[in-house]
């Protein structure tokens, strides 16, 4: 097999490599042990999920967790993480983008990182995983539809990259540019949003700890579906501020139009913190469903502002509602 180890303890074959005898041999394995008897009624689930979908169809990634950093919450089902998806490039339903995104090539990749900084880079996957030591760090996802998520994000604080790059004093805010090819992803034939995927934050924000670059998730590399080979993860902001499979990270003076602040204004601003106190303007943002929840009761949890996280000090002097 073509595996090769790296210094980080990753294992650098193309998934497609290796993904068909590993799915196979677990599925094997899976069901020899059904026939025997020796798999629960609870833990059936378990193993569809983790062993029949997910374990060797992504190259493992060592990393060691953040305590300080993680949230207490459940983890999310891995199988609910990577079939309850918003990536529009795939197509609008939550299932498109585990439908659609086989076609995406993670590797090989590269990003480039320019703009206001005195040392523009482009690096590829491997500079990227070598960087900075790997953390897994478990954060909430609450997406603006109001659902959320914990997920054991595997990455390092964009901040290590940030500081090799050294950016200007004229350097005020950061973009994230995601892919945007028709040939990988079909939905950026349809006109839902304008690409390329494009998303910023302002300086301080992107520098600031839990702000995080993300390359693996659950102890693996990024599936396609999740943002492979490369996204940001904020977690205090609704999460269609952790731009995806992005190719360039630019440094900026003015405050970047984004994405979805382009699509509708008045819905989606810069700032986008999780707020319960600002409602979106066609739906209460008060609380939340935990996705693997549900219930009858579709939103049963408050939403935290920040979404928990202690960022307050970012807004010092700020007016949340106007800006939000
Ligand atoms: N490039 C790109 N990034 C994206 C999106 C997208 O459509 N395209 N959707 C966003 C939204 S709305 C959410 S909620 C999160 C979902 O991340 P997840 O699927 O890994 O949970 O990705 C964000 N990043
Ligand atoms: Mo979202």
């Amino acid at each position: 097999m073509l595996i090769k180890r790296s210094p980080n303890g990753i294992d650098l074959p193309f998934p497609s490599e290796i993904t068909p005898r590993a799915v196979f041999e677990n599925r094997r394995a899976f069901i020899r042990q059904m026939a025997a008897g020796s798999i629960a009624g609870g833990a059936l689930l378990e193993m569809l999920s983790r062993e029949a979908f997910a374990q060797g169809v992504n190259p493992k990634l060592a990393a060691k967790r953040n305590p300080a950093l993680s949230a207490q919450d459940k983890p999310t089902a891995y199988h609910d993480a990577t079939h309850y998806n918003n990536f529009y490039e795939f197509g609008t339903d939550k299932s498109d983008p585990a439908e659609n995104a086989g076609t995406l090539r993670p590797r090989p990749w590269t990003v480039s990182i320019e703009g206001e900084v005195r040392k523009p880079l482009t690096l590829d996957l491997d500079a990227l995983l070598k960087l900075a030591p790997l953390e897994e760090r478990v954060y909430r996802l609450r997406c603006v539809e109001g659902w959320s998520m914990v997920i054991p994000w595997v990455g390092y604080s964009l901040s290590e990259l940030i500081k090799r790059v050294e950016p200007t004093g004229s350097a005020k805010y950061v973009e994230f540019i995601s892919l945007a090819d028709r040939k990988q992803m079909p939905g950026v034939a349809s006109r839902v949003l304008d690409w390329p995927y494009t998303e910023g934050l302002r300086l301080d924000e992107a520098n600031h700890p839990l702000t995080l670059l993300t390359l693996g998730m659950y102890g693996e590399t990024l599936p396609n579906q999740n943002g492979a080979p490369v996204r940001v993860v904020v977690p205090w902001k609704y999460g269609f501020k952790s731009a995806k499979s992005i190719v360039k990270i630019r440094f900026v003076r003015d405050m970047p139009r984004t994405s979805w602040n382009r699509s509708a204004p008045s819905e989606y601003g810069f700032y986008s913190n999780v707020n319960p106190a600002v409602d979106h303007p066609r739906w209460s943002q008060a609380s939340e469903r935990r996705i693997g929840e549900d219930s009858f009761l579709s939103r049963k949890r408050k939403t935290l502002m920040f979404n928990g996280y202690d960022v307050a000090s970012l807004y010092t002097g700020m007016d949340l509602k106007k800006h939000f």
